[in-house]
């Protein structure tokens, strides 16, 4: 594939949107995610209605072996990505942290920053060698503005900006850019996966907030990488008009 993107968790909310609006500019896309069924229902709903070619990866950015074997293969197959959007990330749990589940955590470090951090070294010096590259990362307001019950997940998220903050650095001689996006609340799978399946409890984080839709993202990450060669957007954030910090969002009464 002659320009292409690798994105991790390009099956729901802003990962899938961003797919469609990279294959609405022609761009060839590799998608990765843990769920086989829905890699290939997204595959061949962008095949069939956008016609470009979408190749897809099983991958739990968890585990090192399945990313280096992922990654090989790419770039084996399809050579290497013009774009890498790391965004497969998740909040699980939103309470104290003394009371936070183990698991959780850990699964918020592995996913948040073990996986996006050996995501990008398996990328990095293909594209270091073809001195091209746009390395996007799914960083958050979180990130930047702690909030209740979150100390984890948002730890993960400045992670995500100060690891970012650094590849660009070590970079810089070369023509490859390197952006964190930061959206506040976003309306997706998101809080219905934080919260462990539970909907109800999901649909009342939106209630009351005209919250950003994951569209809205994508069309900004769009934009981020289709600038000139000499421009490199180093961070971008994104808030809903309700919101004023990480947290503070303003709900409307019904
Ligand atoms: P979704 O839950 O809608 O999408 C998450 C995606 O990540 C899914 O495709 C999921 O697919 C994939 N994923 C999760 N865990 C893994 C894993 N271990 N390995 C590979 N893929 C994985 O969430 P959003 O679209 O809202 O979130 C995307 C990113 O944006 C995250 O990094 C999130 O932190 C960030 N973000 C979200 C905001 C929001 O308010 N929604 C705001 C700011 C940032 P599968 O389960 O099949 O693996
Ligand atoms: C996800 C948005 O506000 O729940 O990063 O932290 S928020």
């Amino acid at each position: 594939m002659s320009s292409f993107a690798f994105i991790t968790g390009a099956t729901s909310g802003i990962g899938l949107a961003t797919a469609k609006a990279l294959a609405a500019k022609r761009y060839g896309l590799a998608l990765a995610a843990r769920n086989r069924e829905k890699l290939e229902q997204v595959k061949k709903e962008i095949e069939d209605e956008m016609h470009v070619p979408v190749t897809c990866y099983v991958l739990d950015v968890r585990h090192p072996e399945e990313i280096q074997d992922v990654t090989e293969r790419c770039l084996k197959e399809l050579g290497t990505p013009r774009i890498l959007l790391n965004d497969a990330g998740l909040a699980r749990g939103l309470e104290p942290y003394g009371e936070t589940k183990e698991e959780d955590i850990l699964q918020m470090i592995d996913t948040n920053i073990k996986g996006l951090f050996l995501v990008t070294r398996a990328f990095l010096p293909a594209m270091l060698e073809k001195n091209e590259g746009h390395i996007v990362n799914l960083g958050s307001t979180a990130g930047l503005y702690a909030y209740a019950g979150a100390a984890v997940y948002c730890a993960t998220k400045a992670a995500v900006k100060t690891f970012s903050d650094g590849i660009r650095i070590d970079v810089i001689d070369s023509d490859i850019k390197v952006t964190t996006i930061q959206p506040g609340i976003v309306e997706t799978p998101f809080s219905e996966v934080r919260f462990h399946g539970d909907k109800e409890r999901a649909a009342k984080v939106y209630e009351g907030v005209d919250a950003l839709q994951a569209e809205d993202i994508a069309n900004i990450i769009a934009f981020a990488v289709d600038q000139p060669k000499r421009v490199q957007i180093s961070d971008i954030v994104i808030m809903a008009n309700q919101q004023a910090t990480g947290f503070m969002v303003s709900k409307k009464k019904k």
